[in-house]
């Protein structure tokens, strides 16, 4: 190639020139042309990165919604978890705790919300107490109104997305992880949570604990924990993160390490204790201080992390693309077979469904 040649190269690359003669490579780069200058500017940099600051803008305007949810049986410490969870580290910077009272037994699902800031980004997280089960002599159909709830939260989204003149913003309650509560049996699962499980998992994003983890010995812990994962594979029960959902490989790795570490072994407390001068959450025994938020002692902090930091927009996709999908086709099929108004929903019970004024909230 002559320099006459080198001219007409379409666009300012560098060239290297092999001289034969002398062996030696050398770099030319061609001075750039006032047109080319423009065309550079308008085509070598598109700019598309800007667009994370804007939609990083607009979410911390809008501020967003994320909702979860706490079943098990009775007595095995969910609301006492849920104020864990509001005094830990996730909202103790932002938000005062409201109730200092002795928790008492939950009779009715009850929801509470604390807005949290951080950094200008404003996030209102809701988590919904609900009764414990167990205490009847039979507790056939237990799971149904938990069912209940998480279906009416759809209906409620899909009435709203199918309004004409509908929001820009659809209120969110949808119920986007739901936390299991497993007694330490240190045995097997049992038949109430293999059959209340299974329900849940095809309509929500299930994150299965181990209650009251300090009643456990470290080996007692890590046996429990694998039988609890060969039952929840022998039963078919789905829990999140699924396999089936990740997203890339590096998804992947992340998520086999919290499939290897399910379920999480938790301990709850609504109390605070001095430790070393610091002030830390934790439960006073005789033999000294398990501080809920110390990863050494129990995996609190584990779950508050999974639900709050790493996986909060992942939770919020699957109930958006996946459960919430699923609904929504079985009742727009269903209002389909019907005509075309979006028929009244129907309960597990064969029950039809109630009026917002009579729902549970
Ligand atoms: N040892 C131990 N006790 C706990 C733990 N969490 C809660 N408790 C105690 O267990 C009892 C029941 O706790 P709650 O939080 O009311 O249990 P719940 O699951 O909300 O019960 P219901 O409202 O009846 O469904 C209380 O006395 C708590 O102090 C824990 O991690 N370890
Ligand atoms: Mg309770």
């Amino acid at each position: 190639m002559n320099i006459n040649q080198l001219l007409h190269v379409p666009y300012n690359v560098l060239i290297l020139i092999g001289q034969c003669d002398s062996a030696i490579l050398r770099v030319v780069a061609r001075p750039k042309s006032q047109h080319e200058k423009v065309l550079s500017n308008l085509f070598g940099y598109v700019g598309i990165e800007a667009v994370l600051d804007q939609m990083r803008r607009k979410t911390m305007k809008a501020g967003f919604e994320f909702n979860i949810m706490v079943v098990g049986q009775s007595g095995l410490g969910k609301s006492t978890l849920v104020n864990t969870l509001f005094k830990s580290k996730v909202s103790r910077k932002s938000c005062t705790p409201n109730y200092e009272e002795q928790i008492s037994k939950t009779v009715h699902l009850q929801s509470v919300s604390h807005i949290i800031e951080e950094k200008g980004v404003k996030m209102k997280l809701t988590v919904i107490d609900t009764p414990g089960f167990g205490d009847q002599i039979n507790n056939e159909n237990c799971w149904e109104p938990i069912v209940q709830y998480v279906n009416e939260q759809y209906e409620k989204y899909l009435k709203e997305e199918l309004n004409v003149n509908r929001k820009k913003r659809i209120p969110d309650s949808r119920v986007h992880g739901c936390v299991y509560f497993l007694p330490a049996t240190g045995h097997w699962l049992r038949p109430i949570d293999v059959e209340f499980m299974r329900r849940l998992g095809k309509i929500v994003s299930i994150v299965p604990v181990i209650a009251k983890a300090d009643t456990l010995t470290l080996e007692e812990r890590l046996e429990f924990k694998q039988r609890i994962r060969q039952d929840l594979q022998a039963n078919g029960i789905r829990v999140y993160p699924q396999k089936e959902y990740d997203e890339d490989a590096e998804d992947r790795i992340l998520n086999d390490k919290i499939r290897e570490n399910i379920p999480f072994a938790v301990v709850g407390t609504d109390k605070e204790h001095q430790v070393n001068g610091n002030k830390v959450l934790g439960r006073k025994t005789k033999w000294g201080i398990i501080e809920v938020e110390n990863v050494a002692h129990c995996e609190f902090a584990h779950l508050r992390d999974l639900l709050i930091r790493s996986h909060l927009q992942d939770l919020k996709d699957v109930t958006h693309n996946i459960h919430y999908e699923t609904y929504r086709v079985k009742r727009l099929n269903e209002s389909n077979a019907n005509g075309l108004a979006l028929s009244p929903l129907t309960l597990e019970n064969g029950t039809l469904e109630k009026s917002d004024a009579e729902s549970h909230l």
